[in-house]
């Protein structure tokens, strides 16, 4: 209680705001282990917590307290859990993220989030050091309106899935090699999987391999893991289906075979409802579609999530919609869901165009008066001694060992960041971003933006070719502590003419956002949440290659908060504990 106090001197509106919505106080414990699983029917190890896979899902309401106690029961490595999309208003230390808001949780210790959800929509949460999430450490987090609130929508009943991709190859297998030199790349999935349910075809598995003979894959069709998740549904109801994404590489493309989906919500917001017949989804986003069941229910349909962004080389990720009573079993005996081609990115660019913000949403330009500053990022693909990386304006992200937000919290630590500059707020003019680098060779720092409080930043992504001739990506970029307009889309080079085509009356709040291959995206927010918050590439292997930056809010008032003890141990912060 002590550290509210103090905490409330300073951030007191905030904090009123969030006792203003308090409501029920939820407990959770989790144990989190390695498990063997056969997600896609091949045996391997993953992450799990309390013995499941996916995650347990939380279900809030508005003004809910979420208390989660973490035991780590993995024998030698460290977690933490980030709570996707959740703003965490007044508790900027419980977000999760590895050496920002905390020190990692050591194997035998333990951890307890405890965190506020102030807004409705479709969340999740997952690891966030090294690559812990594409092992399976993750999970929904579905928060409801309070009693009496009108979603902008009514459905009969309610659904929901995660999806991702999947690898046989061990997260430190590919982790390893992603700093090799050579570059020692893992390859595309496997398999897709549909609320951790897919099925690797076992004839593929090496012949002669003999299961458990501990030299070869296991792989059982039968396993009960791996049969495909099922989404039950009635004739004639109309159905709420949330669907988040939590791949670590692929852009990934859903279809309900037979029916369309309106778009309802993305990412926690409200949008105008858009009609689709497949939805891109990319990493780190989440989204609510109604659907009706009005087609031929004596047999069950497809649902399917197939690649795109990249040269599909994994098969059709596949569900099965279930026109009750048939049995769950009945497979269709249609073809597998067909989605747009992987590399028609202009489809991508007008799906994404299409999501706009719900007409009841008031969008606060006027009160904010345009923008205070505008920060350009453009996203490369470099080297480093040989190795490959990501940079942005020419620096790759190495974070620091203490966290970020204990280097701001106390003030004999703030050294550690003279060093390293943040990348410049704009890029060298006249970069050719059609062009693989001229000079490839990156620096790294671990540097931070720093905002005043209530500064209004917009930032310009800008995507461009990579280290290969004719290549670029689509990354999606997510934001911590927040969620941001997205004020616009656009290919080539982001110019000055273009801030008039903007949308400034309709724009989305989103945390995620792609930049599509060649092509720019910009965001505007306000710095109103004091803490220090990450923006960077969800596609896990890409932040790990240091696609990403830090932003620090409110700085003044950062050194007025207490730490939990729990949050420091490492770097740093060992000596503040001792003494
Ligand atoms: C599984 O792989 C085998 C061997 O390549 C192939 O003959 C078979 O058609 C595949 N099955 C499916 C369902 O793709
Ligand atoms: C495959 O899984 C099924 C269902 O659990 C089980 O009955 C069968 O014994 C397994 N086969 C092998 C070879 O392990
Ligand atoms: C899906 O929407 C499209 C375009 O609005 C329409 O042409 C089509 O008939 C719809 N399909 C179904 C199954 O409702
Ligand atoms: C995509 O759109 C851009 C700009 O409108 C256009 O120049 C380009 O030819 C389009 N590409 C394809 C493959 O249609
Ligand atoms: C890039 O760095 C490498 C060392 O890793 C060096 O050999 C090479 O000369 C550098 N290239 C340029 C253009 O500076
Ligand atoms: C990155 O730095 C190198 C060496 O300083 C320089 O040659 C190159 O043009 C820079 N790239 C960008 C995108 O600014
Ligand atoms: C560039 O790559 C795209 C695929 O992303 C391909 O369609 C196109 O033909 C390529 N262009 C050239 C000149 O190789
Ligand atoms: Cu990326």
């Amino acid at each position: 209680m002590e550290r509210l106090d103090v905490l409330k001197l300073v951030l007191l509106p905030l904090l009123l705001a969030a006792v203003a919505v308090q409501g029920a106080v939820k407990h959770y414990d989790w144990t989190i282990d390695y498990d063997f699983w056969s997600p896609d029917c091949v045996e391997k190890l993953i992450i799990s917590i309390n013995g499941q896979y996916p995650g347990p899902t939380i279900d809030a309401t508005v003004g809910d307290t979420i208390i989660v106690k973490i035991h780590n029961k993995l024998p030698t490595e460290s977690v933490v859990i980030h709570w996707h999309g959740i703003r965490q208003r007044g508790t900027p230390w419980a977000d999760g993220a590895a050496f920002v808001s905390q020190c990692p949780v050591a194997p035998e210790d333990e951890y307890t989030y405890q965190f506020v959800v102030d807004n409705a929509g479709t969340y999740f949460y997952h690891g966030h050091h090294g690559m812990q999430r594409a092992a399976g450490f993750y999970g929904s987090l579905i928060v409801r309106p309070k009693a009496g609130t009108v979603e902008p929508f009514q459905y009969d009943d309610e659904l929901s899935i995660i999806v991702n991709d999947w690898w046989h190859k061990s997260v430190h297998d590919q982790e390893r090699g992603l700093y090799s030199n050579p570059f020692r790349w893992v390859g595309e999935p496997q398999s897709l999987l549909i609320e951790g349910r897919g099925a690797y075809n076992c004839s593929l598995v090496p012949v002669g391999a003999v299961p458990n003979s501990g030299d070869c894959v296991t792989c059982n069709a039968s396993a009960p893991q791996c049969q495909p998740y099922v989404l039950p549904v009635t004739a004639g109801k109309t159905y709420r289906l949330r669907i988040a994404s939590v791949a670590s590489l692929s852009a990934l493309n859903f279809i309900l075979e037979g029916h369309n989906m309106t778009v309802v919500e993305a990412d926690g917001n409200y949008v105008e409802p858009v009609v689709v017949d497949n939805l891109d989804l990319y990493s780190g986003e989440s989204y609510s579609v109604l659907f009706t069941a009005n087609q031929d229910p004596t047999r069950n349909y497809w649902a399917g999530l197939n690649v795109r962004g990249r040269k599909p080389l994994t098969p059709t990720g596949l569900a099965i919609l279930n026109y009750l009573p048939n049995p769950s079993t009945l497979l269709p005996t249609t073809p597998t869901p067909v989605s747009p081609l992987w590399n028609d990115y202009n489809l991508s660019l007008a799906q994404a165009q299409q999501i706009k913000a719900h007409s009841s949403l008031e969008i606060p330009f006027n009160e904010w008066s345009g923008s205070d500053r505008t920060i350009s990022l453009l996203n490369t693909q470099n080297k480093l001694n040989g190795v490959n990386k990501w940079a942005i304006n020419n620096v790759t992200l190495v974070p620091l060992s203490t966290p970020y937000l204990a280097v701001y919290t106390y003030k004999k630590l703030k050294k550690v960041l003279s060093a390293t500059p943040p990348p410049p707020l704009t890029y060298t003019p006249g970069y050719d971003i059609f062009q693989p680098p001229v000079n490839p060779n990156t620096t790294v720092g671990s540097g931070v933006y720093e905002f005043k409080l209530n500064e209004v930043i917009d930032v310009v992504i800008q995507n461009a070719n990579t280290l290969t001739v004719n290549a670029s990506e689509i990354h999606p970029w997510h934001l911590h502590g927040h969620d941001f307009y997205v004020l616009g889309f656009g290919n080539g080079v982001f110019t000055s003419n273009d801030y008039d085509n903007l949308n400034y009356v309709n724009p989305p709040l989103r945390n995620t956002v792609p930049v599509f291959p060649y092509g720019w995206t910009v965001i505007r927010f306000k710095a109103d949440n004091p803490g220090v918050w990450p923006f960077h590439c969800h596609i896990e292997p890409h932040f790990h290659m240091g696609m990403g930056v830090i932003f620090a809010e409110g700085t003044d008032l950062l050194p007025r908060i207490r730490l939990p003890a729990q949050n420091l141990g490492c770097g740093l912060t060992k000596d503040l504990i001792r003494g």
